[in-house]
């Protein structure tokens, strides 16, 4: 854990979120400022900084938040319309909160390409 980590804090349960998901690697919870009707993020227990922060250590865990991300859609059924999976990095993509995260967004039409 990274104090003044506010993921971190999440992940901890010490600050509440309304959590969808979570198991021994990954916490889901709801983006509280909602870009679609489902908008979750998918934020690894551990303190990782962003995407250029991992290593081969970490690849079964980016391939298990994947896994995460749909079930979660399955579960909450809108897989079948279709969901995104966005990972910000760095301030120019967008990239607000510096423990890596993953959007998963649904519930809507997605246009292509994103802003
Ligand atoms: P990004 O901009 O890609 O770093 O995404 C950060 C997201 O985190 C943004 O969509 C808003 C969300 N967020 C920021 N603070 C909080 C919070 O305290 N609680 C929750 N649930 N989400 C937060």
């Amino acid at each position: 854990m990274s104090e003044d980590c506010l993921f971190c804090k999440i992940a901890a349960g010490e600050i509440q979120a309304k959590e969808v998901y979570r198991d021994d690697q990954v916490v889901a919870f709801e983006d509280i400022n909602p870009q679609a009707p489902f908008h979750f993020l998918i934020v690894p227990l551990k303190h990782i900084r962003t995407t250029l922060d991992l290593t081969t250590a970490d690849d079964d865990l980016i391939g298990h938040i994947y896994q995460v991300a749909g079930k979660i859609a399955h579960d909450l059924d809108f897989s079948e319309d279709g969901f995104r999976v966005v990972n910000n990095c760095n301030e120019g993509a967008g990239q607000s909160v510096w423990h890596l995260h993953f959007h998963l967004l649904g519930g809507r039409d997605l246009t292509w390409p994103p802003g």
